[in-house]
């Protein structure tokens, strides 16, 4: 395998020094970008775009060509590719966002779905994974990912997405033991999914828990966190002589950072509710932070964009561990002049932080 070039995330995912601190955005190949429009015009849809490892690579690739100050690739991909493996039969209506034709609503429902193998059943990631690593040819890491089992679980039993999760709720203080089962199933499931991925080439990866923020302090504990913890117990941890960093990143779990950061992953994704500063304070140094821009600033005008990223480094503060981010995916609106603005006050900035 050829040598990173840049592995200045991978560096502060470990704490270890950097010259500037690392940017990539989540989203950042996607909607917003009239490159990604062109690829998925040219493959016919989204799926397509997944499930064909030459242009999944190729969207990947384009956010990078774009901007050569993103310091880490993400997978072209879709937490919902396990649902899909599942048996779910994952499909997009246009404009309407991720559709299954069929639901799980029943115990018997959650006993009859398979539990996914990596290679057979999702041998299509696997392959994206190491077309991706070949053509990046060291450039920067790859970055793996999956959904969190409850994130899953939203989706699965939902049909789709939801703004309140009724049916899922429902489930959960119902019939308790179902959701436990549908929750134990994903959790085997993206265990193998991150360490196939890992194996296929992605040098970190990260666990979205987007619906972690919906539940009850208790309930996340126990529905959410718990099973987090599972995966990362069972996750391999060093490839191709380095360690593989686990990033766990629940949108609206600020109030338990404490708990969160006990779960042995070696960083946090942040999302834009919390001082970056404040959180360093309560878990600094246990793990590292990713975070926290609030996309929307990207709206703004790039001076402003400037003053809100000096504004986050400056209350992280001196010290590595920080690995720059947006608080939640870049959304299709955004002028991509505007994330380039972005991505180079991140370095012009930050090198001040670091000796
Ligand atoms: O129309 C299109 O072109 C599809 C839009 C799209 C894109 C670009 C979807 C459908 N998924 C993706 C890619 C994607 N999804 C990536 C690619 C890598 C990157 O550049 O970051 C990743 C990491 C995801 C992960 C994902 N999918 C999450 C977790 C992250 C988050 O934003 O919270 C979730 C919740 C999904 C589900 C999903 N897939 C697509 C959409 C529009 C959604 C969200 C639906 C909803 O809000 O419920």
């Amino acid at each position: 395998m050829t040598a990173l070039k840049n592995d200045r995330f991978l560096r502060a995912l470990l704490k270890q020094p950097v010259d500037v601190t690392p940017v990539w955005m989540m989203r950042q190949a996607g909607r917003y970008l009239p490159e990604y429009r062109a690829s998925r015009a040219k493959a016919g849809d989204f799926m397509s775009l997944c499930m064909n490892p030459e242009f999944a690579c190729e969207v990947t690739l384009q956010p990078l060509d774009r901007y050569p100050q993103l310091d880490a690739a993400i997978l072209f991909s879709d937490i919902l590719t396990i649902p899909d493996a599942m048996g779910q039969g994952l499909y997009f209506e246009t404009g309407e966002g991720p559709r299954f034709k069929k639901v799980v609503s029943t115990l018997a429902d959650i006993e009859a779905l398979p539990i996914p193998d990596p290679h057979k059943d999702l041998g299509y990631v696997m392959d994206a994974v190491s077309t991706i690593r070949r053509e990046l040819n060291g450039r920067v890491p790859l970055i793996g990912f999956s959904g969190s089992p409850w994130t899953l679980a939203t989706y699965m039993v939902e049909g789709g997405s939801s703004k309140d999760y009724r049916k899922t709720k429902t489930m959960l203080y119902d019939n308790p033991q179902a959701l436990h089962l549908l929750l134990d199933k994903l959790a085997q499931t993206v265990t193998s999914y991150l360490n196939g991925q890992i194996m296929a080439g992605a040098q970190a990866v990260q666990i979205f828990d987007s619906w972690g923020g919906s539940l009850s302090a208790a309930a996340y504990q126990e529905f959410s966190l718990a099973y987090m913890k599972k995966i990362v117990s069972g996750l391999i941890r060093e490839h191709e002589g380095r360690k593989v960093p686990v990033i766990l990143f629940t949108k609206g779990g600020g109030l338990w950072l404490e708990s969160i950061a006990d779960a042995g992953a070696d960083a946090l994704g942040l999302d834009w509710t919390c001082d970056i500063g404040s959180a360093r304070d309560r878990v600094g140094s246990k793990v590292a932070l990713q975070g926290n821009m609030d996309p929307t600033v990207l709206y703004a005008k790039p001076e402003v964009i400037r003053t809100e990223v000096g504004r986050i480094l400056a209350s992280y503060g001196k010290g590595s561990g920080h690995v720059f981010n947006l608080g939640h995916g870049i959304t299709p609106e955004v002028n991509p002049e505007h994330a380039g603005a972005f991505l180079r006050a991140v370095h012009e900035l930050s090198a001040q932080y670091h000796e």
